[in-house]
């Protein structure tokens, strides 16, 4: 990384990225902070100074996407590392109950958001010769679980498109990383679970999952290794986690 590197993270308002948020920090970078609320940025804002950049960022919105990310402020960009992390899941139903309107936001937000803002950052990266975009997966693109259909096959396609991108770049300079959380305490279940509290605790229960830190611990090592390593994708798992849904569970 460069000496003061600038890291934009998406997904910066919580759990994992607001984590990356941190640990970036702790390391002395400057850090773009995105998301869609706004308020939570603010807060990072007022706690880290000026080595934050609040930006409101919905990365479905391509139009927007292009707009904040080809504007920012004198002296922020060039970006150095690019966090991929922003990201859900919503629902646990089997894909015949399923709304569609929550595979069109898993689909929008893991993928196509995915891209918009790869696409926004990636040729800059690639005509600079230098650069890493850093993808959060899941272990739940390497299998498929009932009720996961379509997270599956959105944490399926950044893994392809990690290895796609990998090989677009080849020779540029840039490097292209994926790290694979498993089971991690956040907001993610209770957005999965539509704000239902109850049901979000219970993935849980009896489990000592991963916390946001450790995987912030991981993006930052894959983002610190020196210049000819490229660390390609990394499946983290808390010890009583063996793949989607096999959990040990202790009562
Ligand atoms: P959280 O719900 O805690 O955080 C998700 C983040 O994504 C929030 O900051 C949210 O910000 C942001 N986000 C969601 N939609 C958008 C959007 N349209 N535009 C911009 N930002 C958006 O969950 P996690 O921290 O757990 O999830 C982070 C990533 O890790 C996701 O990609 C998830 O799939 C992945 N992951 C999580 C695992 C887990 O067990 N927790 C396991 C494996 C992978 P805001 O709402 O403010 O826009
Ligand atoms: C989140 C992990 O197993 O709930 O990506 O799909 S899982």
């Amino acid at each position: 990384m460069a000496t003061t590197p600038v890291v934009l993270v998406t997904g910066a308002s919580s759990g994992i990225g607001r984590a990356c948020v941190d640990a970036f920090l702790a390391q002395g970078a400057r850090v773009i902070a995105a998301a869609r609320r706004t308020d939570r940025l603010e807060d990072l804002r007022a706690e880290h100074g000026d080595a934050v950049l609040p930006v409101a960022l919905d990365v479905r919105d391509r139009a927007q996407v292009d707009e904040v990310l080809g504007s920012l402020p004198d002296g922020w960009p060039p970006i150095d590392v690019l966090v991929n992390n922003a990201g859900l899941a919503r629902g646990k139903t089997p894909l015949h109950e399923d709304d569609p309107d929550d595979w069109d936001q898993m689909l929008d937000t893991n993928v196509r958001g995915l891209l918009n803002v790869s696409g926004a950052v990636l040729p800059g990266m690639v005509e600079r010769g230098s650069g890493h975009v850093i993808n959060i997966g899941s272990n739940a693109g390497r299998e498929v679980y009932p009720g996961g259909t379509v997270y599956c096959a959105t944490k399926a396609a950044v893994e392809r498109i990690t290895r796609g991108m990998r090989m677009d770049v080849l020779g540029s300079g840039v490097k292209i990383s994926e790290v694979d959380p498993g089971m991690v305490e956040t907001e993610f279940s209770e957005v999965r679970f539509h704000g239902d509290k109850e049901a979000a605790a219970a993935v849980y229960d009896g489990v000592t999952p991963l916390v946001a830190a450790d995987i912030a611990n991981v993006v930052t090592w894959v983002a610190n290794q020196p210049p000819h390593v490229v660390i390609a994708d990394v499946l983290v798992y808390p010890l009583d986690q063996a793949g989607s849904g096999k959990i040990a569970r202790r009562k």
